[in-house]
């Protein structure tokens, strides 16, 4: 167990790290106990300030060769490499990373669609048979006279070319408004499948191969295109098919939805699969014997981080907390197991349930942890995996060693705004629609729509940036769309419930009122960005705000972001269209080509382009200076007051 030096003068006090009160009470409990979390690790390693600009090369072995961002056209690296180069490469590897990770996990939602489908995968079956005919439809396929299982057959085979399609465009480009499109096949960067484009980008940037940032700015756009309207958009879609779309319901979030008198497990990842099968087992009722003859009261099935995110908003099922909560958990000793997937788990979450005693258990081929317990996950007999992790959990219940101390704090908000219910809540049953929505937004009530995703990270503040940010938009009229671990910073500080109304200015407030919603819809996992991208197009063909996604009054901010799919996901909104801010930093040198290409060129060719603060307030007037732009452009701007946070507020927010 790796010890943290108790005289520590790095260590930030825990109101700086963290806004989350239960974690940062864990936090404290861990520094007592002499356990070492994220938040004390950020502070001790720096961050290397050459490579956090992407200063530095390492693509071969006569460098790694390291720039100067203060003055980035002094040097060239030993092969003559310069700092577009070496940015756009560096940035390029990025979204190649992230842009694997979800097509690798929407290929295998994928392949679990098509064995259920086949009827060689039993344990699931396709929950929403309208959205698998409406989506038929939509890509082109034939419905007249076919079955169920012909049409995913079918739809199987067509999504497939998402990945492996060597020539043509990915089949979700057929959903994609026409003047974006038209833009796309302008500039040549309709993906052809994820396969060959994250291939040719890693092949592109090897040493010696692109150098020429605008090239290669070509080939990220279409490597982060397949992720959003490729393999993301795949996994939302057929997930929808298979465990049902999200409606809204109501469910609790925060560490409070642990229960010291029963058998508590976690599921930490990004696969509903796995989460689906646990969700079964946890009610088997030969398990809950067992764990009632052990002496608890029940067994707790609770989520965190995406795949969590995807169930609190598919079943109601309750959420402990994002990234940043996902080591504190454990020091609450309640946590009987955790069962991890794939991305975003931590390798010291190891150590960590070790000091706890708590099961830490890898599911996932792709995911082995050195020191973790492994019990593979199988499509075609689930519950072997789940039902042991089940027992598992009993058996350390029954043999806690540790004490249990769980912050009392829960938030109930409501959950599960998918792109289908936002066009029924909108626009009733009988005529659902987007219309009610680009009318509120023409005549001002809505002022546009921001997208407000992604991670946390230990850089800064967890959670207040988000929350910041947030409140900022909503008081001037933004109605906000959340994702992933940004949805639950939200949820936690209550903006998820209709109540919340009250927070927000008099435009959206009325609209909010009128339709009992909250002004803060959670759409899912960071999967699930795509049913923004959706929900925008939507948006575009209901008509009045314009042809393209560009031309939308709507932004999009990340404002904790940390992961390589973040940069992935900040991409394809871009190269979709949208102005899209990052918090924390980015990863360009300013005043370089590259750089201004990013943050100012694509909006020229008629994509969207890149902002950055890490100031949540001046954030929130960027991305509302942005959606007034366009309302001009549109001919919907009207005289209005842009509500600002002065700095004796700000205080207060603190
Ligand atoms: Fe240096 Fe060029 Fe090698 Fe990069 S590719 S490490 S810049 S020599
Ligand atoms: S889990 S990618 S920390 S949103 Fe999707 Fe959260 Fe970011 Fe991972």
């Amino acid at each position: 167990m790796e010890k943290l030096d108790r005289k520590s003068e790095k260590r930030l006090k825990i109101k700086e790290v963290t806004q989350c009160e239960s974690t940062g009470r864990m936090l404290e409990k861990a520094r007592n106990d002499g356990v070492t979390l994220a938040f004390d690790r950020a502070a001790e390693m720096k961050a290397c300030p050459i490579g956090a600009e992407s200063a530095c090369c390492k693509m071969c072995y006569m460098g790694p060769c390291r720039l100067n961002a203060r003055d980035p056209y002094s040097k060239v690296g030993v092969c003559g490499a310069t700092i577009d180069t070496i940015q756009s490469r560096n940035l390029g590897r990025m979204v190649a990373g992230g842009s694997a990770a979800h097509n690798d996990h929407g290929m295998a939602v994928l392949e679990l669609f098509r064995g259920v489908a086949k009827g060689t995968i039993l344990d699931y079956a396709s929950k929403d048979p309208y959205k698998l005919e409406a989506l038929c439809q939509e890509l082109g396929l034939p419905t007249e006279g076919f079955s169920i299982q012909e049409m995913a057959l079918a739809l199987a085979d067509e999504l497939e070319k998402t990945y492996t399609q060597t020539e043509g465009e990915i089949p979700f480009a057929k959903r994609v408004p026409e003047k974006t499109l038209e833009t796309w096949r302008k500039l040549d960067i309709v993906p052809r499948g994820a396969m060959i484009e994250v291939m040719g980008i890693m092949s592109r940037t090897h040493m010696g191969c692109d150098q020429d940032y605008r090239n290669l700015t070509k080939a990220i756009n279409k490597t982060a295109l397949a992720d959003g309207w490729g393999g993301s958009m795949v996994a939302t879609e057929l997930g929808d098919v298979l465990f049902g779309t999200p409606s809204p319901v109501q469910a609790d979030v925060n560490f409070g939805v642990l229960k010291e008198d029963h058998v508590n497990i976690i599921v930490h990842g990004h696969e509903p699969n796995l989460f689906e099968s646990m969700l079964a087992s946890v009610n088997d009722p030969s398990l809950v014997k067992i764990a009632r003859e052990k002496g608890a009261k029940g067994i707790n099935l609770v989520g965190m981080c995406c795949s969590g995110a995807e169930m609190l908003g598919r079943h109601g099922v309750p959420h402990a907390g994002n990234f940043m909560s996902t080591e504190a958990v454990l020091v609450t000793g309640a946590v009987d197991a955790m069962a991890v997937d794939i991305q975003c788990i931590q390798q010291a979450l190891v150590s960590t349930a070790d000091c706890y005693k708590t099961h830490l258990i890898t599911t996932n081929p792709r995911c082995h942890i050195e020191g973790a317990r492994h019990v593979e996950f199988e499509e075609h007999t689930p519950r072997e995996c789940t039902d042991e992790i089940v027992t598992l959990a009993i058996a350390r219940f029954a043999d806690r060693g540790v004490k249990v101390e769980i912050p009392q704090i829960v938030n109930k908000g409501v959950h599960g705004f998918s792109h289908e219910y936002i066009n029924y809540m909108l626009g009733g049953s009988f005529r659902g629609s987007y219309a009610p929505l680009n009318e509120n937004i023409i005549n001002g009530r809505i002022r546009g729509v921001a997208g407000v995703v992604g991670c946390v990270n230990p850089r800064v503040k967890q959670d207040w940036v988000h929350v910041e940010l947030v409140k900022e938009l909503i008081r001037n009229d933004v109605l906000v769309i959340q994702t992933g671990c940004s949805q639950i910073a939200l949820a936690k500080a209550g903006f998820l419930v209709p109540e919340a109304a009250h927070l927000a200015g008099p435009g959206l407030r009325e609209v909010c009122e009128a339709v009992g919603m909250p002004p803060v819809l959670g759409l899912g996992s960071c999967v699930d960005n795509t049913r923004i991208l959706t929900a925008a197009t939507a948006m575009v063909n209901q008509g009045g705000l314009g042809e393209s996604i560009a031309d939308l009054p709507v932004a999009g901010a990340a404002p904790e972001w940390m992961s390589e799919k973040a940069v992935a996901i900040g991409q394809y909104f871009v190269a979709s269209g949208v102005y899209t801010v990052f918090g924390v930093g980015f990863p360009t040198v300013k005043d370089t080509k590259f750089h201004d290409l990013f943050f100012g060129g694509l909006e020229e060719q008629g994509l969207g382009k890149w902002g950055t603060t890490r100031d949540p307030h001046e954030m929130a007037q960027m991305m509302i200076a942005h959606i007034d732009k366009k309302r001009k452009e549109l001919g919907i701007d009207r005289a209005r007051e842009r509500v600002l946070t002065d700095m004796a507020s700000r205080r207060e927010l603190v």
